[in-house]
């Protein structure tokens, strides 16, 4: 498929996408998106939200070697949702996996009758799965830990909804002992308002990555237009040992839904990227996407080049989290 902007946005499509498709999938499911990602001895294995055709959602292992094609889709590496349990009824979604002392941490969205929340979970081998529970209470999603302890907790990003006055979503930092038990939360990344691109929601994408400037974080932004959402994402920094402090956030989009797969599906105008893996040459980025809903897609991207970009784009901050540059 052609990409108009290819060559001129920092993030440049497979074009062997989408990678992963319904069609992909050894029974018959209504979408593959949302897919977390880890490096495993030289493989790229995504961990899919899979939406069969109840409208629920569970995770379930794709492996392939070189993270493009020949994907192994592993239905008995699955995390099912406990539908007889409150927190995870209606299904779960939206994984991001942080590798911490070897064991895959997954960070998941349980939709429970009283709406979204956190789960967390461990696992090694992704055939059991250790529950550690709810983590975020409703409403929250988007939530992802960092890889080590900073100063001598545990840090995780995710994203409250408050509905005073109207729908406000940004993207918190909480502490941890222990990753069972969360507190001392901050606001961190706050949705812009008015005509901005991230205005009233915002949400984190993968796992934060540590760089040699700091923390990089990608989030998606939410704009409401006639038709529909539309999901766009940014970046920002956030400084190594305090990342409570934002060194930069830019102030344009740098991914947008532009090609077929993401303009048309059972959401339209929709990337979602949880996943992200920095390549053996310590630069090249490959971002794990869902597309409208419907499948998985990946683009890759210099991280130097990003840095770059934020470098030259961070003028804009609002909110309580500013720049102490
Ligand atoms: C968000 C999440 C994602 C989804 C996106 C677009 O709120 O639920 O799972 O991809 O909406 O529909």
């Amino acid at each position: 498929m052609t990409d108009p902007l290819d060559g001129r946005e920092l993030f440049r499509r497979y074009p062997g996408n989408p990678v992963l498709t319904a069609r992909d999938w050894p029974h018959m499911v209504n979408a593959v998106f949302n897919p977390a990602a880890v490096a495993v001895q030289g493989e790229t294995w995504l961990f899919v939200r899979v939406e069969d055709r109840t409208g629920l959602s569970h995770l379930t292992l794709a492996r392939s070697r070189d993270g493009y094609s020949n994907w192994t889709v592993e239905r008995d590496r699955s995390l099912m949702p406990d539908t007889g349990s409150w927190v995870e009824r209606w299904g779960v979604e939206d994984p991001r996996i942080t590798v911490i002392d070897g064991r895959y941490h997954i960070c998941y969205t349980g939709y429970s009758s009283s709406g979204p929340l956190v789960c967390l979970a461990r696992t090694d081998d992704f055939r059991t799965f250790e529950r550690l529970g709810v983590v975020q209470v409703p409403e929250n999603k988007d939530a992802a830990l960092f890889p080590r302890r900073i100063g001598d907790r545990w840090a995780m990003l995710h994203r409250p909804v408050s509905t005073v006055g109207h729908l406000q979503a940004h993207i918190w930092i909480s502490w941890s002992d222990d990753l069972r038990y969360w507190g001392d939360p901050t606001p961190l990344i706050e949705a812009r308002s008015g005509g901005w691109w991230d205005a009233n929601k915002v949400g984190l994408g993968p796992p934060p990555l540590e760089t040699s400037e700091g923390w990089l974080v990608l989030y998606h932004g939410v704009r409401l237009t006639a038709s529909g959402s539309l999901y766009r994402l940014g970046l920002a920094l956030l400084e190594l040992e305090q990342p409570t402090h934002v060194i930069a956030r830019g102030d344009e989009w740098v991914f947008g839904p532009c090609a077929p797969y993401e303009v048309a599906g059972d959401v339209p105008d929709v990337v979602f990227p949880c996943g992200w893996l920095l390549g053996d040459d310590g630069d090249t980025l490959r971002m794990y996407y869902g597309a409208a809903d419907s499948t998985v897609a990946v683009a890759t991207a210099s991280l130097s080049d990003l840095l770059d970009h934020l470098a030259g784009h961070g003028g804009a901050q609002t909110g309580r989290a500013r720049s102490r540059r």
